[in-house]
């Protein structure tokens, strides 16, 4: 059966779309779409076409998961299909609810009038899958909506509110009451106006650009820093240009080579890999399938510090009540005044209303005392990383909070399950692990511990749902899934400063790869006195030299690099002398690093160490990692993470660089057993 269905009210022909979940415009959809349309324009009694969706959306877009299948080139292709809409010869008037994204806002692009209830949403978020819109829609766009708005939307992907959408001319009527009601009426009232109005001829909005054709440069140049590296944005900026610059038709065309060299890239297929990805790591494989949520009414919040603030932030702007827990008033003060400034800034960069704000604060108990978490139904603790400190707090939790209470420890580096035995309740313990700032980072690790009951990861993987989080479930190993691949990068890139790279060499690696920074801009932004022993006395590596002269990092104005008063980093020649005494010191003979070997000691070990997760079931999947170094380290999307890029590479290719450096790599690294053995069958990580 079609998904596109068709009746008559009166003289309009109402087309409706009901392909759940988001009406996405597979090859069903797009034949139904023409049908219709052909239905339109043969019946001398219909004088006007509504397009609308069931379901929770609007159509958001093409059928993404038919890309690089045989069915995507299936005709009526995109394209073709929204051609067909603006030919035809009776008005059509798209009603949109939910989301009117790629191409379905080029379907909306095409029909003659739109028209939106309020919590409608618009976009074209093709730059976010490496794409652009490719049915038309850099060619209707900036006709419809002005070059500035077409330009912003295209190449950063984000949305706008059927209200913005209003203002710029892109939704001609909003709609308050029952959308396809409206709808009709709206149809009614414009089926005989002649011309009637078609996107692809207007040329009013353009003459801004024609003007000033500098916008685009200085569009460029605004940007820069968001788009380095990316090919997509670039491809959106070159396809609004050709709208400016050429005729519909060749614009067109120009649209359709960029969006198939796009296509056809590394950077597309990473991108919306990543898209699938991100949304697996939902789903936790082997818990029965009736396994209901606890519910969270009040959640515990233990430390008050940067990392108890943030994560208490997620919570109050998700409108659930938090009781944060210190020891000592000043502490709990402090902390709290921290999230008020927080929210302050925010408000004062229009994100949140200072009612929003009160709102929020008003929903914070803070508190000297544990007992006062009685009434919470998820407490999370946020302390010092001690594993005697921790077992101490969880011992009096087990006494103070409710029965069904969750338990969790924010914990990113120590065993849950050891936590969890100072409690006589370990199905009720689950590790959460925050990325700092915590409530900024998207990223949250749930750890499941050796008994954490079903029930518990499903209330976790809900609960990080509704504070925007993307959670993936790890298992119980030193540093999970996220920092434990970040250590044999840290080993190696500080046994390379010893060889001879210097610290601006390996982090002009990572950044030139795509990282926002490397290991040593990391560790100064971090601190590099985070886990030093503090005593100024005992020096064993760099690190301890840097940390016992005060090298900090950016806090002290000096760490790996010297700051100027503008946080700016320059080289030290001091770190460098330091890094020289040791490889002194230590008999390492210095030489000439290569870049290559930089990526194969700090990169294709921490592919390696992933796949040991994965063989230690530590990850349920490859795609699993790479949500967590996308998301918690910004890793680059557009190599789709670690395991991805190791698949792209090849994984021979991987394995063989780690082979050539094996002895630099030293007798505690070894060879994943499933790497070596999908390198030598032939397969990939990901597929
Ligand atoms: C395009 O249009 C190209 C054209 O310009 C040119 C062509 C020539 N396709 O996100 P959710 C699935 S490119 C297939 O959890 P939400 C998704 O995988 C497209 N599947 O829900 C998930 O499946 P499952 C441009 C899709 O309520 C389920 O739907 N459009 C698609 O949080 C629910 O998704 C976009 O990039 C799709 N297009 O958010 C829009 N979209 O349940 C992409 C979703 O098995 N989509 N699925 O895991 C979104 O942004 C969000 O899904 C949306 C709903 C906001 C719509």
């Amino acid at each position: 059966m079609s998904p596109i269905s068709t009746r008559k009210h009166g003289d309009v022909l109402i087309v409706t779309s009901n392909n759940p979940p988001v009406n996405a415009l597979g090859h069903a959809v797009r034949e139904g779409l023409v049908k219709a349309i052909e239905q339109a324009d043969s019946d001398d009694d219909v004088k006007a076409v509504v397009i609308r969706c069931e379901g929770q959306t609007f159509f958001a877009g093409a059928d993404i998961s038919e890309f690089g299948t045989p069915k995507s080139f299936q005709p009526p292709m995109l394209p073709q299909v929204v051609d067909i809409i603006e030919n035809c010869t009776k008005p059509v008037v798209a009603a949109i609810h939910g989301t009117a994204f790629g191409g379905g806002l080029e379907v909306a692009l095409a029909s003659h009038y739109r028209v939106a209830v309020p919590s409608a949403k618009l976009g074209v978020p093709e730059v976010k899958l490496g794409l652009l819109p490719g049915a038309g829609g850099t060619q209707r766009l900036p006709r419809a909506a002005g070059v500035s708005k077409a330009l912003e939307m295209a190449a950063t992907g984000n949305p706008i509110s059927a209200k913005e959408a209003c203002g710029v001319g892109l939704i001609d009527r909003l709609i308050e009451g029952d959308l396809e009601q409206h709808a009709v009426a709206f149809a009614d009232q414009v089926k005989d106006v002649r011309p009637i109005p078609r996107t692809s001829e207007r040329d009013d909005k353009l003459a801004e650009a024609r003007e000033n054709p500098a916008i685009f440069d200085e569009f460029r140049k605004a940007n820069a820093r968001k788009f380095r590296g990316f090919d997509a944005p670039e491809a959106n900026i070159k396809a609004i240009e050709a709208a400016v610059a050429r005729p519909y038709a060749e614009g067109v065309l120009e649209e359709r080579r960029l969006f198939m060299e796009l296509m056809s890239g590394t950077q597309a297929r990473a991108q919306q890999y990543f898209f699938f990805a991100e949304r697996k790591a939902s789903k936790i494989e082997g818990l029965p399938e009736d396994t209901k949520p606890r519910e969270i009414r009040r959640v515990g919040v233990i430390g008050a510090g940067t990392m108890g603030g943030g994560i208490s932030m997620n919570f109050l702007s998700a409108g659930i009540p938090v009781t944060i827990v210190e020891m000592a008033q000043e502490a709990l003060d402090r902390g709290t005044g921290v999230m008020r400034k927080n929210y302050e800034a925010s408000a004062a960069k229009g994100r949140m209303s200072a009612e929003q704000v009160e709102q929020a604060m008003g929903a914070l108990k803070p508190t000297l005392s544990l007992e006062d978490l009685a009434d919470c139904d998820l407490i999370i603790e946020a302390v010092f990383e001690n594993m005697e400190v921790k077992k101490d707090i969880f011992g009096k939790l087990d006494r103070i909070a409710k029965p069904g209470a969750i338990l969790a420890s924010n914990t990113s580096y120590l065993n849950v399950d050891e936590i969890a035995a100072s409690t006589s309740r370990p199905q009720d313990v689950v590790g959460l692990h925050f990325f700092s700032p915590a409530n900024i980072m998207k990223l949250l690790e749930v750890v499941r511990g050796a008994k954490t009951a079903p029930d518990v990861l499903v209330t976790a993987m809900q609960i990080a749902k509704k504070i925007r989080k993307v959670a993936v479930v790890a298992g119980v190993c030193h540093g999970f899934i996220g920092n434990r691949m970040l250590m044999p990068r840290q080993v190696e890139a500080t046994k390379l400063l010893l060889e001879g790279a210097t610290p601006e060499q390996i982090d002009k690696v990572h950044v030139g790869f795509g990282m926002p920074m490397g290991p040593f801009q990391m560790a100064d932004l971090a601190g590099v006195d985070i886990g030093w022993h503090r005593d100024p006395n005992r020096i064993e590596n760099v690190r301890d030299a840097l940390c016992a002269i005060d090298r900090w990092g950016q806090k002290k104005g000096a760490g790996f690099y010297d700051y100027d008063d503008k946080r700016q980093p320059s080289p030290s020649p001091k770190v460098q002398e330091i890094i020289e005494d040791f490889s002194r010191k230590q008999g390492v003979e210095r030489r000439e690093v290569s870049d290559q070997e930089i990526i194969e000691r700090t990169l294709y070990t921490m592919v390696n160490e992933g796949a040991k997760i994965l063989e230690e079931g530590m990850a349920q999947r490859a795609s699993d990692i790479d949500v967590v170094w996308v998301y918690g380290y910004g890793w680059p999307v557009y190599r789709g993470g670690p395991m991805f890029w190791a698949d792209t590479e090849g994984l021979p290719k991987i394995v063989e660089g780690i082979r050539r450096q094996q002895e630099r790599l030293g007798s505690e690294f070894s060879l994943s057993e499933l790497l070596l053995r999908k390198a030598e069958a032939g397969e990939k990580f990901t597929r």
